[in-house]
This record gives structure tokens, C-alpha cells and sequence, in this order.
């Protein structure tokens, strides 16, 4: 395994700024009052690290936000990335396994950035293979985007399909941050704007789309996925960016933009075993998980969630 997964630290990425909604900062505390990690960590006898980064964190001082050339709150989310993108990298550099808590998929910059990054440096210069399993593709620019939600943009920016506009908006990526999208695949698209679909189009990003699974089944989809990232099986790490709303609204309810007929919850787990099978993953992030949506049904949400933590990690 390229992580060391008797090591798992934690993010808690108490943050929601980059979407249209509050609550999803309340995500991290969702699934951690489960006891999710007491189990995982007697049975599969890991340590825990926990951290906290949180808009009401005392220690995270996030600069007073307006919006800017029609980006909703962008130094807010900005600095609260680059504040996440440094505590995983700091955990993944030394070979920890990753998981973060979301909080809101702008966090998304921070965590993958920081993964990025760490797999430079431990494996001289290798690129990092990153999942994104999502109903959306989140891939729009500043220009592009209808929202001007920072949440729809974390692969424009890790990609360097974006370009930050302004002074002070994810001015802090370095180059080590950034992707390689020839070793990035989606799974689960099912609402993509029409410049995102222009813009996977005209770049050539690998995409299961939730036809394509229909067609092909999971099991299938996984396959060519895998294949993809690690075409000659040369154990590419892979962190894996798993929005809670590429579930079907019967699993997940609880999350600001449902898209009806998502992944079943059989198919998402299977996608997380798979995963923890090749012994190539590093990091996980679950987002999008919003306690104020659905709240009666929250539990339906969060056990989901757990099913795909607990499948991802082996557990
Ligand atoms: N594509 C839309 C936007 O750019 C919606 C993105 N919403 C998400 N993404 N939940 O995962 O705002
Ligand atoms: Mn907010
Ligand atoms: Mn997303
Ligand atoms: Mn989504």
C-alpha cells in the first residue's frame, strides 16, 4: 500500500463558503458523532490525528469577503484551501492516509493541492491520479460559471484550466500543486454545464457519466478508471473526491444539489472497494454532506457516508 493506512489523519473541514447554502460546515461533525472512528480504529488498529479547520476557528483567520467580479465570497474560500491544502499536505507528506471531511467541494482545492504536492516530493516528481466521483464536474472557471459558486470550479483551478483573476485568489497554488488531467477520471456525471461539457470535450478529461454506467455496469466502469489512471500499472497514488450528491437523492438526501438517478449505494461502495483494492490510494475526501437539507433524513445521508469511509479504508 502506498500510504500507510495504520496511520489515518483526519481533516475536519468545517467550511461552506464556497456554496450557495450554509450547513454543510456541520458535515465533519456528522459523521464523526456516528463513533465511526472508535470502530475503524479497534478493529483495524489505527491512530487517529484529528484536526479542525473551521470558519469559527480561532486559528484559521479568514479575510473579510465580498464578492468580486461575479465570484461569490473567493478570498473566503481561497484562504481557507490554502489553509486546508497545507494541513494535508503535512499529513500526507510523511505517508499518512488522508481523510477529509467536507464541508463544501471548493475545500477541494486544498486537499488535492496537498496531495499533490506531497506525492511530488516522496516519489521525485510523480503525478498524482485523483477521482472525482460527482454528479456535477465541477470544472467551471470564473468565466463560465452561471453560480459564480466557488464549489463548481475546484478542478478549474486545480487543473490550471482556471487562472486565478485577482491578487489573493488561489494565488498560492504553486505548480507542484497542480494536476496531471491525464491521470484524472469522473464518475457519476449527470449535471454539467454546457461550458464544462465544452470544456472536457475540447481537453479530452476521461468522464463516466451516469449513462455510462447503466451501460456498462460499475464493475466495468471501475476497470477502465483504474486503467486509465494506472495504465501501466505502475501504482499511480490516487486521491480519491467523493461528492456525497454523485449518490442517488435515496441515499443522499442530505446535500445541497441532489441530481435525480445517481449511483446506487451498492455502486458507490463498490467504487470505494475497488479503491482500497489497489492499494493505491493516499486520500479521501466525502463533501457536500449538509445537516440543514433533508434533515429528517439526515441519518439515511451520514450512513451512507460512513459506508463509503469504512469501504475506502478496508474497514
Ligand atoms: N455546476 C454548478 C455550478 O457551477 C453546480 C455545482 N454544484 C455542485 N457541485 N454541487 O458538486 O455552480
Ligand atoms: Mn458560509
Ligand atoms: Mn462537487
Ligand atoms: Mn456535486
Amino acid at each position: 500500500f502506498l500510504a500507510d493506512r495504520s496511520h489515518l489523519a483526519i481533516v475536519a473541514a468545517k467550511f461552506s463558503c464556497g456554496a450557495p447554502r450554509a450547513g454543510s460546515e456541520k458535515g465533519p461533525d456528522a459523521i464523526i458523532k456516528t463513533g465511526i472512528f472508535d470502530n475503524i480504529a479497534s478493529r483495524a488498529n489505527l491512530t487517529l490525528s484529528f484536526y479542525t479547520s473551521s470558519q469559527d476557528d480561532a486559528e484559521l483567520e479568514l479575510p473579510s469577503d465580498q464578492d468580486e467580479s461575479g465570484l461569490k465570497r473567493p478570498r473566503e474560500v481561497s484562504a481557507a484551501a490554502a489553509h486546508i491544502s497545507d494541513s494535508v499536505y503535512q499529513r500526507a507528506r510523511p505517508g499518512n492516509f488522508v481523510l477529509t471531511l467536507g464541508g463544501d467541494h471548493s475545500i477541494g482545492v486544498g486537499t488535492v493541492s496537498g496531495t499533490s504536492k506531497a506525492i511530488r516530493e516522496r516519489f521525485s516528481g510523480r503525478d498524482l491520479g485523483v477521482l472525482w466521483i460527482d454528479a456535477h464536474a465541477d470544472i467551471n472557471t470564473p468565466e463560465t460559471s452561471l453560480s459564480g459558486r466557488l464549489h463548481g470550479m475546484p478542478v478549474a483551478f486545480l487543473s490550471g484550466i482556471a487562472k486565478s483573476p485577482k491578487k489573493g485568489i488561489f494565488d498560492w497554488l504553486e505548480d507542484s500543486h497542480l494536476i496531471n488531467m491525464k491521470k484524472f477520471v469522473y464518475i457519476g456525471l449527470r449535471d454539467v454545464d454546457e461550458a464544462e461539457q465544452a470544456t472536457i470535450a475540447r481537453t479530452g478529461i476521461k468522464a463516466f457519466t451516469m449513462e455510462d454506467v447503466k451501460r456498462f455496469g460499475i464493475e466495468k466502469v471501475m476497470d477502465l478508471a483504474l486503467d486509465h489512471i494506472d495504465h501501466i500499472g505502475d501504482e499511480t497514488p490516487i486521491h480519491a473526491s467523493y461528492d456525497i450528491d454523485s449518490l442517488d437523492p435515496e441515499w443522499a438526501p442530505s446535500t445541497g444539489f441532489s441530481v435525480a438517478s445517481g449511483l446506487s449505494l451498492d455502486e458507490g461502495v463498490y467504487v470505494a472497494k475497488r479503491l482500497y483494492q489497489s492499494g493505491n490510494l493516499i486520500a479521501l475526501d466525502l463533501v457536500e454532506i449538509n445537516p440543514d437539507v433533508a434533515t429528517s433524513q439526515l441519518n439515511v445521508t451520514v450512513e451512507a457516508g460512513c459506508k463509503l469511509i469504512k469501504s475506502a479504508l478496508g474497514a
